[in-house]
């Protein structure tokens, strides 16, 4: 048996996990958790970093001896380090508005030809031309991404790894490499961008344990995590974000496609993660926030009574993104009354995520032209009975719900794999998968055809 720490940073909480791998044995235990409070200080949303890096430190003292660490986070966010190593300011969070309104001087289907990457306001391209023109952008030195970041803080060694370098819209889908001339036309330094590392790559030491590149996005993670057999899966990794999609082998680079906005990340063993951004459970936590209610299980259990599609909204509006007055935006965009009871505006969040994802699940595959016939739903989602049955039903396909801590096991299955415990391909992580979690299954019910119709009114 060997131990694994997971060092895994998600939008609210960061968690350090450790993982004990053996033959049929995978077991995940927390070694510790602590928040992860956004701060707004001078008209900017920032990350506070160096809470999360003694949230690290902490963790990993607590997690003991192990015989490796990974480390990932959610994507697309940065801070710059100088010449002699130092940060350079406070990494900025990816919902500020300091993107509102950028554009690039490349147009978006070149862009898409070139990085098979979906358009999202906040994708590090647009954080970088925002930030350009600041003193901080020319004294930067290299740009680390926020696991390669804390990376460096454990091992000295700079580097870029490749699931998450693909979150920039700077990475080329096909030679997996930083795309340079399009890195050149932006007006951006190449020199700022690391050397890129595959997960399983040993980055450093941190006091003589080794720390190990792993699928660093978070969502390339969670896909490890997925413990699907064969090819025939959707998978949602269910969130803050839901990210909804397939795996495939190749980008799949179309104008219909890019219309769609579907992505081409990049996952772990070279596969492409195909996938769309869905507005995942971020609404009814802001929501729930601002109504001061922190038990879930009693907001569902009342939303579960309240009855079926009656009040629908967009998630796929940007409108979406930004903190603050949540429960107004819905509400305002499900034309009801700003008191409405929190049970109602629970149940529309969720019938109208079931829908986005229904719908998300339904253009890739078509678009990939790839025929499905499970949804598995790994993360915090998976536990919430009430959204895997919705999703059941409005795609009309059996769900997988878990692991809910996909994130953290294809993280440690990953340092497992380097460190010799496991052998072989994604299947044969997957199986293990099978083999030692907890899978609960949803048969699709309700009735088919309010679904559809349901679709079409939004
Ligand atoms: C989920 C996630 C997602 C990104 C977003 C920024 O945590 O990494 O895959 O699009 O955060």
């Amino acid at each position: 048996m060997k131990a694994f720490a997971a060092v895994d940073l998600g939008a609210s909480s960061g968690r350090v996990m450790v993982g004990r791998v053996g033959p049929s044995v995978l077991e995940l235990t927390e070694a510790h958790r602590f928040g992860n409070e956004p701060v707004r200080a001078g008209g900017t949303l920032y990350w506070d970093i160096l809470r999360l890096h003694r949230g690290v430190l902490e963790g990993l003292r607590q997690a003991g001896p192990v015989d490796s660490i990974g480390i990932d986070s959610w994507a697309v966010d940065y801070g710059f380090v100088d010449g002699s190593g130092a940060l350079l300011g406070n990494p900025v969070h990816y919902r500020d508005g300091r993107t509102d309104g950028i554009s690039v001087a490349v147009p978006d289907d070149r862009l898409y030809q070139i990085t098979g990457l979906q358009k999202l306001p906040f994708n590090t391209i647009y954080q970088l031309v925002a930030a350009r023109s600041t003193p901080q952008y020319a004294a930067a030195e290299q740009l680390l991404l926020i696991p390669d970041l804390l990376a460096y803080w454990l091992t000295g060694e700079l580097g870029a790894e490749y699931t998450n370098a693909s979150t920039t819209q700077l990475v080329d889908v096909r030679t997996r490499q930083w795309a340079l001339p399009l890195i050149e036309e932006l007006g951006l330094r190449p020199s700022l961008f690391p050397e890129i590392r595959q997960p399983g790559a040993t980055i450093g030491a941190f006091g003589g344990t080794p720390v190990v590149a792993v699928g660093s996005h978070d969502t390339a993670s969670a896909v490890v995590g997925v413990p699907a057999a064969g090819e025939r899966f959707a998978y949602i990794s269910c969130g803050t974000w839901s990210l909804v999609g397939l795996e495939l082998t190749e980008p799949v680079l179309t104008p219909a496609s890019k219309a769609a906005n579907f992505t081409n990340e990049g996952g772990v063993d070279g596969t492409i993660r195909y996938l769309r951004n869905v507005m995942g459970l971020w609404p009814l936590q802001e929501a729930m926030r601002e109504w001061g209610i922190s038990d879930i299980s009693a907001l569902l259990r009342a939303a579960v009574g309240e009855p079926a599609l009656k009040h629908l909204v967009d998630l796929d509006d940007p409108v979406f993104i930004p903190p603050g007055d949540m429960v107004g935006r819905l509400t305002g965009a499900a034309r009801l009354p700003a008191d409405t009871a929190p049970a109602v505006v629970t149940r529309c969040i969720l019938d109208s995520l079931a829908l986005a994802q229904r719908k998300a699940v339904e253009q890739a595959q078509e678009l990939a032209g790839r025929a499905v016939d499970a949804v598995h739903i790994v993360g915090g989602g998976a536990r919430n009975a009430l959204l895997c049955q919705l999703t059941a039903d409005a795609c009309g396909l059996p769900v997988l719900a878990g692991p809910v801590e996909a994130t953290a096991l294809g993280n440690v299955l990953v340092q497992a794999r380097a460190a010799g415990v496991i052998d072989g391909d994604l299947a044969a992580l997957r199986a293990v998968l099978r083999q030692t979690q907890q899978i609960v299954r949803y048969e699709p019910g309700g009735d088919p055809a309010a679904w559809q119709a349901a679709a079409k009114r939004i």
